[in-house]
């Protein structure tokens, strides 16, 4: 019997159904299998192959993931998108304008799931009134302490400045994910940091035999800098978060977090309990009543899903 051939610590770079792609270190595509003991690895999980045939590798094991990123399902559940993700880019754009409440989401989910977020506004060439009120609420989260980068895809204005916080090192890599909405300029932004994007993307598909449709699963590539990549992921997601305890969802608003435990009641849901300390700092900032507002607001859309 031949020895099989064996490879430890690749990237899975795609993944769907019981398929995906694991890519190499000079930058090979190789299909792969799994199987259930083992389970699916995601996207930008480190994992060990097994070869079977000439055309097919099994996946043999998926280590350790040190973070993940993830959103609900339609019930409520977390859904996990991708893994081994340092920091989210939350693109936005004026067009199509964001509701603050999709951009709190983001940032909440991305506290619990100890994953750092830049604020992408993208798009800054269309200069509009909608433009000015996007800078004007992104303010806020500055001030709370998140960066703030303004590009534009379209005449590469912050392209540079955008690549610098890309970079990773060999003693840490860094792996960066794009979410959004659909249209705000993500696969935009990916052609402007990544020169031969088009030709990672027509070897994914010949690989993927799935052509154009593989945008509508997260992708993994790599950025011209050494020991950095990037996951496109796929539009039209009406962000949701996952049920969560009201506690550890108030903790996700990195403001709250000084305030919490002084409540009269300690079990407080922050709603209309008598002295709430969050309502009593709401009283004193527009800002701060703002965010609560909306942790309410997300608090509500929780209690539906429960009610289920
Ligand atoms: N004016 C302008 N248009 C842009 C910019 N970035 C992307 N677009 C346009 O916005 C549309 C959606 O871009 P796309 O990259 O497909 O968005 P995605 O759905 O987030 O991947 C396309 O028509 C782009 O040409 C930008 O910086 N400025
Ligand atoms: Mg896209
Ligand atoms: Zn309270």
């Amino acid at each position: 019997m031949t020895e099989q051939a064996t490879i430890n610590a690749l990237t899975c770079v795609a993944s769907w159904g019981n398929h995906g792609l694991a890519g190499t270190t000079d930058r090979q595509l190789l299909p792969i299998q799994y199987q259930r003991r083992i389970g699916r690895p995601l996207c930008g999980d480190c994992i060990d192959i097994r070869q079977q045939t000439d055309e097919q590798w099994l996946v043999t094991k998926i280590h350790p993931r040190r973070s993940y990123f993830a959103r609900a399902d339609r019930f409520g559940r977390q859904q996990l998108i991708a893994a081994n993700v340092d920091q989210a880019l939350v693109v936005i754009a004026p067009e199509p304008a964001p509701s603050r409440d999709l951009i709190d989401r983001y940032l909440c989910a991305n506290e619990i799931l100890g994953i750092s977020s830049v604020l992408v506004l993208n798009k800054i060439d269309l200069a509009d009134g909608k433009l000015e009120q996007l800078r004007d609420d992104l303010s806020l989260y500055q001030q709370l302490g998140y960066k703030v980068i303004e590009c534009s895809a379209l005449d590469n204005t912050g392209i540079d400045e955008l690549r610098q916080l890309l970079k990773g090192t060999s003693a840490k890599p860094a792996c960066s994910l794009l979410i959004g909405q659909s249209g705000v300029g993500k696969s935009s932004l990916l052609n402007c940091l990544i020169p031969d994007l088009s030709v990672q993307t027509s070897s994914l598909s010949t690989a993927t035999g799935k052509g154009k449709h593989t945008t509508t699963i997260a992708q993994q590539y790599a950025l011209p800098e050494p020991n950095s990549t990037i996951i496109d992921s796929p539009g039209v997601w009406e962000y949701g978060l996952w049920v969560m305890p009201a506690d550890e969802l108030a903790a996700s608003f990195i403001e709250f977090r000084q305030w919490l435990g002084r409540c009269r009641f300690h079990d407080c849901r922050h709603l209309s309990e008598p002295d709430c300390s969050l309502q009593q700092q709401a009283d004193q900032s527009d800002l701060f009543a703002s965010r609560l507002q909306c942790y309410r607001r997300i608090l509500a859309e929780q209690e539906r899903f429960n009610n289920h």
